[in-house]
C-alpha cells in the first residue's frame, strides 16, 4: 500500500504539472494562425487534469499538520487587492445566504454556527504566488454544516461568494473531507477583517486561492460554477 501511496504522489505531481501548464494563459501558446485552438486545447487538458486529480483524491488521506511553534508569525494576506481593500462585514448584520440543492434554505446567522461543533486544526495555506504560510484555524466542519441544513450530498460541486466579489469552487468528495472547515476563528479569536471575517473555507488540501474568505453565500449545484482565478486558467481542482 505505501509504494502505491509514492506511485499516487509521483502521479498528482505529474498531474500539477500539467495544470500549471493549463493555467498559462493562451498568449504564451497560441498558434499565430489557430488562437482559439490552442486555447481549447489548453482548456481541454486543465479539465481532463481536474478529473484526474478528482480519481486521485483520497477523502481519508490527511492534509499534514504542525505544532504551534510552527505557525508563521505574522500571518501573510493576500488577495486581488491591498490589504487596507479587504471588505468590512459587520458580523451583527451578516447572513450566510444558501442556495441551489440545499433542503433548508434559510440563512444562517454567526450565533448559530459559532453554536455548532468545532474543528480546530494547524495547518498550511499554500499559494500559488510561491508562498506558506502555517496558521491555527477554528470552525465547523463543512460535512457537519451540509448535512444540517440537508444538502444533497451527491451533488457535483459546492460554490462560494464572498463580500469582495470573489468566489470559487470545489468538488463535492473535498468538501466532505474531514480538514474541510467554515473557519470562524484564527489562533482562537475571531477572524479579522482582511483574513475573511466573519467566516472564511479553510480547506488544507487545496491552494490558497480555493480557500475563499468573508463568505456571503454557499450553494449545492451540478452546474460547473467556475471561479475568480479558476476562469483566468487557474486549474479548478488545485490540489496542494
Ligand atoms: N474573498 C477573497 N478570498 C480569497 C482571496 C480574495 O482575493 N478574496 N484570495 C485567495 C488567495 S489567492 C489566497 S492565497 C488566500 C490568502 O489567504 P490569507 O490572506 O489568509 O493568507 O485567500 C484566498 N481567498
Ligand atoms: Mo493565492
Amino acid at each position: 500500500m505505501k509504494s502505491f501511496g509514492l506511485d499516487r504522489r509521483k502521479l498528482l505531481g505529474r498531474a500539477l504539472a500539467l495544470g500549471a501548464l493549463g493555467s498559462l494563459s493562451g498568449c504564451d501558446f497560441d498558434h499565430p494562425n489557430h488562437p482559439d485552438l490552442a486555447d481549447r486545447f489548453l482548456r481541454a487538458m486543465s479539465d481532463w487534469n481536474d478529473e484526474v486529480q478528482a480519481a486521485l483524491f483520497d477523502p481519508r488521506t490527511l492534509a499534514p499538520t504542525f505544532k504551534p511553534s510552527q505557525i508563521t508569525r505574522p500571518p501573510r494576506f493576500n488577495a486581488f487587492y491591498d490589504i487596507s481593500q479587504a471588505p468590512q462585514v459587520d458580523a451583527a448584520t451578516w447572513r450566510l445566504a444558501l442556495t441551489g440543492r440545499i433542503g433548508d434554505k434559510r440563512p444562517w446567522r454567526i450565533g448559530q454556527l459559532r453554536a455548532m461543533p468545532r474543528e480546530s486544526q494547524i495547518t498550511r495555506l499554500i499559494c500559488v504566488e510561491g508562498w506558506r504560510v502555517v496558521g491555527q484555524w477554528s470552525g465547523v466542519p463543512l460535512h457537519h454544516f451540509l448535512r444540517k441544513v440537508n444538502a444533497d450530498l451527491r451533488a457535483r460541486y459546492v460554490s462560494i461568494h464572498c463580500a469582495d466579489g470573489y468566489f470559487s469552487s470545489i468538488d463535492m468528495a473535498s468538501a466532505l473531507h474531514p480538514q474541510t472547515i467554515l473557519a470562524l476563528d484564527f489562533l482562537g479569536a475571531p477572524l479579522t477583517a482582511p483574513f475573511g471575517a466573519p467566516l472564511r473555507l479553510r480547506i488544507p488540501t487545496k491552494l490558497g486561492f480555493k480557500n475563499p474568505k468573508s463568505i456571503v453565500a454557499l450553494g449545492v449545484t451540478n452546474t460547473y460554477p467556475g471561479g475568480y482565478w479558476e476562469n483566468q486558467g487557474y486549474n479548478w481542482f488545485s490540489g496542494s
